[in-house]
């Protein structure tokens, strides 16, 4: 059933001075009442002190609980929201005694899910909360904020709208062929289709940037070994994550770390030195700094300051993004030593000497086209946006030759109908259960 009475925690279990546990459904008033002493849903919205009640009815806390009238609550069903004292212990009992009371355990996603089907937002917005909750950056935060208060929602019906009057407009072309000119001419009709399809465009370009936002820019440490890349990999963590001794080869299995530069999200890879490896570990080490390098946003290419770069080293430059940094600078004496005028940030882990520098280059050089048009521009942030609105460019652009004079309108409305499910299915107006369910089962319980 779908809205029978569900339950689960709000807050992760552990240790805290409050929890949340949270109930939805038809009849959640009832169950309430048999696990809070004196309950009483009404006044709506409002904190009240009482007695929680444990399985067999014992008193086992005492702590806040508000009741919310469906359908204006979040998930448009009736909810109670109880906050217990935290720990391992109590709402564990509270959440039984919801349990035995009546209630259903929720499952990943589930009172997101409700909220979807009840309208009180759509599929983007239920993604953004998802986002919102694993955000570990603040430019992913303020990205899954906007999209939760529907900019990209919002940009998305409007281009729906837009293709429905379209398809309106063709209506008329299908169904009186021998006229001449219907309400709108035929060229007029192939501009519009045209626009659209170019709107589309410009929302598709976004997504290298919103997906880079969302996952995280993959940034490489490369280059020989001894250059330095493990220091400056663990001075921009501010954690001693990856080993440093002078021996060359230290560093033999990548290590990633997720971490923020200047707010942007960033994924750190360490590597093993690029070199001819006499052993066999050193080569299987150098193999996957290959791979890491292949797959790279950015790689950060060490080199020691006022040495000439190899042929090796001059490669890579040459086939990905690269900043080469020039390590340990404090060793050359002079600040920039014979990299004078280059762009070649130099900095020293010993120092701190030119940290701030390249973390402004790192993120310039991978958000940079973004820092002026994010806030502008609602961005498409995930797989699943750009595949449903290449699918409706692709339409558009399929329908756009049959609005001229030859063309055939009955099929140009066809795909204009397809680019309008391609979106229906974006914003999750026609929700498919498989989409459903691939999307709400990465919630965690309690959303
Ligand atoms: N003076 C000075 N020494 C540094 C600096 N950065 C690294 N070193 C030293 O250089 C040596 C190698 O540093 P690592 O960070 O291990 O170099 P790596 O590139 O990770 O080396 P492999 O893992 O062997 O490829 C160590 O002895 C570090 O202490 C720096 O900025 N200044
Ligand atoms: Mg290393």
């Amino acid at each position: 059933m779908l809205s029978d009475p569900i339950a689960a925690w709000g807050t992760p279990p552990g240790r805290s001075a409050v929890a949340v546990v949270r109930l939805s459904g038809t009849g959640a008033f009832d169950v309430a009442a048999r696990v809070i002493r004196r309950f009483s849903a009404e006044p709506f919205r409002e904190a009240r002190l009482a007695t929680f009640l444990g399985s067999e009815g014992e008193p086992i806390d005492r702590g806040l609980y508000l009741t919310f009238k469906g359908p204006r609550s979040e998930t448009g069903e009736d909810v109670v929201e109880l906050h217990p004292h935290g720990g391992l212990l109590v709402p564990a009992q509270l959440l039984a005694a919801l349990h035995a009371a009546g209630a259903r355990p929720a499952r990943p996603g589930e009172f997101t899910r409700r909220a979807v089907l009840n309208g009180k937002m759509d599929l983007l917005q239920a993604e953004a909360v998802a986002d919102l909750v694993d955000a570990t950056a603040a430019a992913q935060g303020r990205s899954a904020l906007r999209q939760l208060e529907g900019g990209l929602s919002r940009r998305l019906s409007g281009l729906r709208d837009r293709l429905i009057e379209l398809l309106a407009l063709l209506g008329y072309e299908v169904d009186f062929p021998e006229e001449d000119d219907g309400p709108v001419s035929r060229e007029t009709l192939r501009g519009l289709s045209l626009d659209l399809g170019l709107e589309v465009e410009r929302l598709l370009a976004t997504a290298p940037l919103g997906e880079r936002l969302h996952d995280g820019a993959l940034v490489v440490l490369a280059g020989r070994p001894n250059a330095g890349k493990s220091s400056l990999f663990n001075a921009l963590l501010g954690s001693d994550r990856a080993l440093v001794t002078e021996l060359p080869g230290t560093t033999r299995d990548t290590i990633e770390a997720a971490t923020a530069v200047e707010g942007w999200p960033v994924r750190l890879a360490d590597t093993a030195g690029l070199w001819d490896a006499p052993g066999r570990l050193d080569a299987l080490g150098v193999e996957v700094s290959r791979r890491y390098l292949a797959a790279a946003d950015l790689v950060l290419l060490c080199v020691e300051a006022g040495r000439e770069l190899g042929d090796d080293e001059q490669a890579i430059v040459g086939e990905r993004p690269v900043i080469v940094v020039r390590t340990k600078s404090d060793l050359t004496g002079r600040r920039a030593d014979g990299q004078a005028g280059s762009e070649e940030p130099c900095v020293s882990v010993v120092t701190g000497e030119g940290l701030d520098t390249l973390r402004h280059a790192i993120v310039a050089r991978l958000f940079g086209a973004g820092e002026g048009y994010a806030d502008l521009e609602p961005m498409l942030t995930r797989e699943r946006h750009r595949v449903a609105l290449a699918r409706a460019a692709a339409e558009l652009a399929a329908a756009t030759p049959q609005l001229a004079p030859r063309g055939d309108p009955v099929l140009a409305a066809h795909h204009v109908r397809l680019a309008v499910s391609a979106l229906d299915e974006l914003i999750g107006v026609v929700g498919t259960e498989e989409i459903f369910d691939r999307i709400f089962s990465r919630f965690c319980v309690g959303k």
